[in-house]
């Protein structure tokens, strides 16, 4: 399933690509000498008026069609479409596309009609200068729509391709503590790891191999104790920690401002999904050895990257 949908313009956008189109097209267009004047100027009205119905056409056409159909999606995605995107909005708008093509076809047919029927070369610029409105009004009236729906595929382009029946490890941790450090130490993934917080602001997706199975594994930004004032990206987290893992690692990072306290506060959150968790301890490397050995004998907790792997490969094999 993919959520990549091409970027979607402003109306002014596409009625200058139509109507530059229907110019070239025009001035390109080659005309039997024996035409008189009128027959000469209705062929190429007709000309325009195709052209921009079929550039019309074929741009809202594509825009309907570049949105993903969204039945029979897996529980984690319907539920992301359902907690991040205004799903009624979308299907007006996917409608008012369709509506606007109809309009546009429509006063295509009506204005070549009518220059057929010209008897002036007054009367053919007439109606030529009446279509241009119409077909204006038309995009104009769904602007707001085509607003909506970029903003929509802003969303989607967030959205994690995340592999359906495959042992997946999620891993989770107070911004900044190490999670996609241990992400691009354990898998072959290269996220994005900066020395601030906030720095991860999609899913990092990455794969553990042995010779015959393969885990997958989430580095999450952000906290997860706020649903409700969750921006979409923690959503996002929260929402394939949920759905889609099957274990999560832990990251303690006794480096940090952030208070242990807290640390331990969200692991116990994190307990509620009811998954196997494993405690990881990051950044030993520049902590005092007594630091590691007094926090080893309160909390369970691996260091060890080898150990890590290993408890993720034995957990990988009861799933
Ligand atoms: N010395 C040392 N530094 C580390 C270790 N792990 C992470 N860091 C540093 O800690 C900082 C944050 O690392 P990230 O991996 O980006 O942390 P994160 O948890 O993914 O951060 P967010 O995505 O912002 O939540 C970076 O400067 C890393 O180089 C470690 O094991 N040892
Ligand atoms: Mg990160």
């Amino acid at each position: 399933m993919s959520f990549e949908v091409p970027k979607i313009e402003n109306y002014k956008f596409y009625l200058d690509v139509a109507f530059k189109k229907a110019r070239t097209k025009s001035s390109q267009k080659k005309i039997g000498p024996s035409s008189d004047k009128l027959t000469k100027i209705k062929i190429l009205e007709f000309t325009k008026i195709e052209t921009i119905n079929s550039v019309l056409n074929s741009k809202l056409r594509n825009i309907i069609i570049s949105f993903p159909n969204f039945e029979n999606l897996t529980e984690f995605y319907t539920e992301l479409v359902r907690t991040t995107i205004d799903y009624k909005e979308l299907k007006k708008s996917l409608g008012a596309m369709d509506w606007a093509n109809k309009k546009t076809s429509e006063f295509s047919r009506q204005y070549k009609s009518k220059i057929r029927g010209s008897k002036t070369i007054e009367d053919i610029r007439k109606h030529s200068q009446q279509y241009y409105g119409r077909i204006s009004s038309v995009l104009k009236q769904i602007s707001k729509n085509l607003a909506f729906l970029e903003e929509t595929r802003k969303i989607m382009r967030e959205f994690p391709s995340i592999k359906d029946n495959i042992f997946t490890v999620a891993i989770a941790g107070f911004p900044n503590v190490g999670k996609s450090t241990l992400l691009s130490k354990i898998t072959t993934a290269k996220p994005e790891i900066k020395s601030y917080a906030f720095t991860t602001k999609k899913l990092n997706m990455g794969y553990i191999k042995t010779e015959t199975r393969k885990a997958q594994l989430i580095d999450t930004p952000g906290t997860l104790d706020r649903f409700n004032k969750m921006n979409n990206i923690e959503k996002i987290a929260y929402l394939a920690i949920k759905y889609c893992t099957n274990m999560i690692i832990y990251t303690f990072d006794l480096t940090e401002p952030y208070p242990l306290k807290d640390q331990k506060k969200l692991l116990k959150k994190l307990r509620e999904f009811d998954k196997p968790i494993i405690n990881y301890l990051s950044k030993t490397d520049i902590l005092d050895k007594k630091t590691v050995s007094d926090f080893k004998k309160k909390t369970k907790v691996v260091t060890d990257l080898e150990e890590l792997k290993k408890i993720v490969m034995e957990e990988m094999k009861k799933y």
